[in-house]
């Protein structure tokens, strides 16, 4: 196993009290992983969500690779165990045995029985944002001869060249070059602000009788409400009842969000690497990467000062500022990319000594620090803004956002999310990617 990277400052007395800290900060976070993992894969969190979930397996093989590329790779490979016929890599996997713990679970969405969907196990129909090709290409990089021993990227390669056919094809519903996610679950930013207009105009009165075994392990106060939850349940039976055809002609939730494709273009810049290793050519991959970069520049809102959803079955912008609009600082070449900064450090963010970037304009009426997507900072936010500051020479910004992603998560028995000001923790605990990506950050400075 790999150890913590010591600070730069290692020699010193500061420094070496910083490699302690650093690696007791890793030992609490195995320790959470330990506990979280299921034979084969991680769940996020073992009462509020017990099945594999597919953009945080991701984040967490990220963090799994620095101490267990191997067990890295496994998460991944559960994952792409439910891939359907048509490349989509589905939202969650579901536990058999835990059927009745979290809503909607494998008994509403009996996938076994549509079309294109795999038989072996029960999934959820929608997706997630995709950053796999992203998290497959580090957990190479981790350990490349590892990788190489085992076909690592041999094995994934295809399967994910499919999953991005899929988000690139049927899931551009209006050819404008960028992906459209069908539910507020695939944003995986659940009851974002972006949604609040299209949501005004979903019915509430879904057929499935409510049960919430979420408010079992999270206060009602900080989870979405039951009306939210009645036009989730709605949206979602329509389009299983469709058989997730993505060909539902009026569907009413079709929106494209910058995070999501920022995570197609990153992950698509990912396959160019793969591929390069695999002597296959890149070009192809570099191209739509481009394609999607360009095709988001409709999406970014000057006014604000960064990205923001649109409603693609209408074209209409919406006009507020989350953190899912200052993603597209991962993509390197970004024309917005001052204006970002300029607003990441501002009052609707970071600019009143926030310790972590809040999901939602500081300024607005509405934000609320500790409910779910509506203020609260989130680990995976703040890890990816920090990894787009160090890509882009802002080297104590990004530290400082990473010291406190493993300070807060190690002290607050690693919580879902935070309240960026305070700090103080919301929603459930040893919850993994908060531990994954503090893990993560410990190993920053070495080879990855
Ligand atoms: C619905 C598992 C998931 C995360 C999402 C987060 C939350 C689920 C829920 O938990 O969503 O997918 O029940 O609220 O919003 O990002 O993947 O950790």
């Amino acid at each position: 196993m790999n150890t913590p990277a010591t600070t730069d400052d290692g020699g010193t007395a500061a420094g070496a009290a910083a490699a302690v800290g650093a690696r007791q900060i890793a030992a609490q976070s195995i320790a959470v992983l330990e506990a979280n993992w299921r034979t084969t894969h991680t769940v996020p969190a073992g009462g509020l969500y017990p099945h594999q979930w597919s953009w945080d397996s991701a984040f967490i093989a990220i963090g799994l690779s620095r101490i267990s590329p191997r067990r890295a790779g496994q998460e991944m490979d559960a994952l792409f165990a439910g891939q359907w016929d048509d490349g989509r890599l589905p939202q969650i996997i579901f536990d058999p045995y835990r059927d009745a713990d979290y809503a909607p679970g494998a008994s509403f969405w009996q996938s076994s029985r549509i079309p294109g969907a795999p038989k072996h196990v029960e999934t959820a129909g929608l997706v997630q944002p995709p950053n796999h090709a992203w998290a497959v290409w580090k957990i190479h990089q981790a350990d490349p001869a590892e990788s190489r021993r085992r076909s690592f990227l041999e094995r994934n390669y295809s399967k994910l060249v499919h999953w991005h056919e899929y988000l690139s094809g049927r899931r551009d519903r209006n050819g404008s070059g960028l992906a459209c996610i069908v539910h507020p679950w695939e944003s995986g930013t659940d009851n974002s602000p972006l949604w609040d207009t299209v949501m005004k105009r979903i019915p509430g009165n879904c057929k499935t009788v409510l049960n919430r075994p979420d408010l079992q392990h999270a206060d009602a106060g900080e989870r979405p409400s039951q009306k939210e939850y009645g036009k989730y349940f709605w949206m979602a039976e329509r389009y299983r009842d469709h058989n997730c055809d993505d060909a539902d002609p009026d569907y009413p939730f079709l929106m494209e969000d910058p995070l999501f494709n920022t995570l197609l273009a990153v992950s698509e810049l990912a396959l160019a690497e793969i591929a390069g290793e695999l002597g296959l050519p890149a070009g192809p991959h570099l191209e739509r990467a481009r394609g999607i970069s360009a095709a988001l520049e409709a999406l970014y809102v000057p006014e604000l000062g960064c990205y923001s959803a649109r409603d693609a079955t209408d074209g209409t912008m919406v006009h507020k500022a989350t953190v899912n609009g200052l993603i597209p600082l991962l993509l390197t070449e970004l024309p917005h990319a001052d204006a970002l900064l300029e607003t990441l450090y501002g009052p609707r963010f970071m600019g009143n000594n926030a310790l972590m970037v809040p999901s939602y304009d500081a300024t607005a009426e509405d934000h609320n620090p500790a409910l779910y997507w509506r203020g609260p900072a989130w680990f995976n936010m703040s890890w990816m803004v920090s990894v787009a500051l160090e890509q882009q020479g802002h080297t104590e910004k990004a530290a400082f956002l990473r010291n406190n992603i493993a300070r807060l998560a190690a002290e607050q028995d690693f919580p879902e999310y935070v309240d960026p000001w305070t700090g103080a923790a919301h929603g459930t605990r040893s919850f993994s990617w908060t531990a994954a990506l503090a893990l993560e950050t410990t190993y920053h400075g070495s080879p990855s």
